[in-house]
C-alpha cells in the first residue's frame, strides 16, 4: 500500500517537475527571443521611493537610421480634468489626436518651441483636434481653462524607448548593434546618462539612479 502511494506520488512529482521545466524553458526562450542580429538593453532604475518611478521613460538618444512615424495617430484625452496619458512618448512626425471626454470645455496649448507654441483652441466633448510633432524634444501640454492640467509629449528620434515599471525595471528590445547613449526622463528627478554597447543576441544591463 505504502509503495503504491509512493509510486503515485513520484509520478505526480515528475509530471509536475516536467511542467515547471517546460514553463521555465518557454519563459526563458521568450525573454531572449530577439530577432537575429539584434540585441537588448535591460535595466533597473533606483529611487528613494517607488512612487518616484511613475511615468519614467528610458530612451536612446540617437540610432543611425531614419524612422518613419506610424500612420496611426496617437491619442491624448482630457478626462476628469486630467490629460491621459500624463506622459506620451512618440516618434518625430507622429500626429496626436487631442480629445475631450469631459462635460466642460478644455483647451490645449504648449508654451514650448518643440510643439511650435501651438494653441489648438478650446472645445467641447466629442470634438477632436490634432497636432503633428515635428521637432525633437519634450513639450509640456497645458489647458488654459484649468491651470492644474499638465502633460508631456516626448518627441523621440527612434522607437527604442520603454516605460519603467513599478519595480523600476525596463527593457528595450530588438536593437541594432552599436554604441548608444541611454537617457532617462522623469518629470521631477534626473539620472545620469549611460553609455552602452549593444551586440547581437546579448543583453546589456544598465542601472540608473533617480536624484
Ligand atoms: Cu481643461
Amino acid at each position: 500500500m505504502f509503495s503504491n502511494n509512493m509510486r503515485v506520488y513520484r509520478k505526480t512529482f515528475s509530471i509536475l517537475f516536467f511542467a515547471i521545466f517546460l514553463v521555465t524553458a518557454c519563459t526563458a526562450h521568450h525573454a531572449f527571443a530577439e530577432e537575429k542580429g539584434l540585441g537588448r538593453i535591460q535595466g533597473t532604475v533606483k529611487a528613494k521611493k517607488a512612487k518616484y518611478l511613475r511615468n519614467t521613460l528610458v530612451y536612446i538618444e540617437n540610432v543611425t537610421n531614419t524612422f518613419d512615424p506610424p500612420k496611426e495617430h496617437a491619442v491624448m484625452d482630457q478626462k476628469n480634468m486630467t490629460f491621459i496619458p500624463h506622459v506620451l512618448p512618440l516618434i518625430k512626425g507622429t500626429t496626436v489626436d487631442f480629445l475631450n471626454s469631459d462635460m466642460v470645455q478644455h483647451n490645449v496649448y504648449s508654451p514650448d518651441a518643440v510643439a511650435d507654441n501651438v494653441n489648438l483652441g478650446t472645445w467641447l466633448k466629442g470634438e477632436v483636434r490634432s497636432f503633428t510633432f515635428n521637432k525633437l524634444g519634450i513639450a509640456s501640454m497645458l489647458c488654459n481653462v484649468h491651470v492644474d492640467m499638465l502633460a508631456y509629449v516626448l518627441v523621440l528620434q527612434n522607437p527604442y524607448f520603454a516605460r519603467v515599471n513599478n519595480d523600476g525595471n525596463f527593457s528595450i528590445t530588438n536593437l541594432p548593434e552599436g554604441k548608444y547613449i541611454v537617457k532617462l526622463w522623469n518629470e521631477r528627478y534626473k539620472a545620469e546618462n549611460r553609455q552602452v554597447e549593444v551586440k547581437a543576441n546579448v543583453s546589456v544591463t544598465v542601472e540608473f539612479e533617480l536624484k
